[in-house]
């Protein structure tokens, strides 16, 4: 049979969802040449071990296997860039999507009337009740409609994570996708520059049918952030925008214990020394501070790569703090030198502070984030 169609599940830790995922596809594309892909970011449940024994028994079955990667966004598009097939869907693995529609979606892709077809959870005649979920159905709603506004793009369910495409299009614009946190979708056609014809199917949102959602905590951070990607990442690259603004915040932090030092606290008394209040203060507002930030990038800036377990952390907090301590010389450095020049002192420190800034990021997105 030909193929037709490639189907993109990206994956992670749905090893209990992917046989009957693969079956029901089976099912529903009877007469159809297709083939899937998994993308699995190396699932700790095994959900790539299992995609690979579905496919020794069918070969229609395909694993793509990524280590040390995080990300749904970054998923779907590899995904979608591995396949032949001339028309592509990404839908999720874990039954929320009912393949039922996937002919639907192709048939007006194929005939040329589409460029994009679609499952809203929101248009007329679809229904979100067996999600079970009104919180999401919420947060879902109010991000679909801030999206609306920000891209212009008039669809009932603009982050609706079941889509299909002619694979060209894709292609021709997969190298100016963000890939960062944002669905998938949107980003396709808020990058695009021809006008997409594009068609909304209804559906009935189901519960997912084993396992946890990934989504839950993040979902609206990680739409502003894949906001701003698309708005000023090509500029100040997004990792770079969310460590200097925690830094921002760092500083805030900073001020405010070394102020309740300075206030409350009294003369204190350490090793047999006196030492002034500011020192105290100081020190205790830097290690607070550095804290603050360690915590907050690792569970932000590097959701994706998060530091775990009590080891992990640590280590990752010395590194922090090395790194941080050899940024603040830098910045010392740079804005003492550019004093001794005859700059103003203002416009040297922000110098310093920025210097400071990209050393810290660079070395800590290696050393403390990175895999080196
Ligand atoms: N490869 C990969 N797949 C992911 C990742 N996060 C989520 N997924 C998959 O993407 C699909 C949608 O995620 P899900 O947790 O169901 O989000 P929700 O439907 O919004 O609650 C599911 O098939 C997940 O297994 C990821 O980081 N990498
Ligand atoms: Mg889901």
């Amino acid at each position: 049979m030909t193929l037709r169609l490639g189907i993109v599940l990206p994956t992670y830790n749905e090893r209990g969802n992917l046989r009957t995922m693969v079956a029901r596809l089976d099912a529903a594309l009877e007469g159809i040449g297709w083939e899937v892909i998994v993308v699995d970011d190396n699932s700790p449940d095994g959900t790539a071990d299992e995609g690979r024994a579905i496919a020794l028994e069918d070969s229609r079955v395909r694993v793509l296997h990524r280590i040390g990667r995080r990300g749904l966004a970054s998923a779907a598009i590899e995904g979608m860039c591995a396949t032949a097939a001339p028309v592509v869907a990404v839908m999720d693995a874990d039954h929320q999507h009912d393949p039922a529609l996937l002919p639907g979606m192709l048939a007006v892709i194929e005939s040329g009337e589409y460029d994009v077809s679609y499952a809203s959870r929101f248009a007329e005649g679809a229904s979100t009740e067996a999600w079970g979920r009104p919180d999401r159905v919420k947060a879902s709603g109010m991000a679909n409609a801030i999206a609306r506004r920000v891209t212009g793009i008039d669809l009932s369910d603009p982050m609706s994570g079941y889509f299909m495409l002619r694979s060209e299009i894709l292609r021709a614009d997969a190298h100016r996708l963000s890939g960062v946190g944002f669905k998938i979708m949107l980003d396709i056609l808020a990058t695009v520059d021809q006008t997409l014809r594009i068609k909304e199917f209804p559906m009935n949102f189901a519960a997912r049918a084993e396992g946890d959602s990934k989504l839950d905590r993040t979902v609206v951070f990680e739409f502003l952030v894949g906001l701003y990607d698309k708005w000023l990442g090509r500029i100040i690259p997004t990792r770079f925008a969310l460590f200097g603004t925690i830094g921002a915040l760092g500083v805030v932090v900073h001020m405010a214990v070394l102020a309740s030092f300075l206030h409350i606290v009294g003369r204190p008394f350490i090793f047999g020394h006196w030492i002034t209040r500011f020192d105290a203060g100081q020190t205790v507002a830097a290690i607070v501070a550095m804290s603050f930030n360690f915590v907050l990038n690792n569970e932000l800036t590097y959701s994706d790569k998060r530091l775990r377990g009590l080891g992990p952390v640590l280590t990752g907090w010395a590194r922090f703090a090395l790194t941080c301590s050899v940024g603040l010389l830098a910045n010392i450095g740079v804005a003492g030198a550019l004093v001794r020049m005859g700059f103003h002192p203002y416009p040297s420190a922000i110098v310093g502070i920025v210097v400071g800034s990209v050393w810290n990021f660079a070395l800590s997105n290696k050393f403390v984030w990175g895999k080196y």
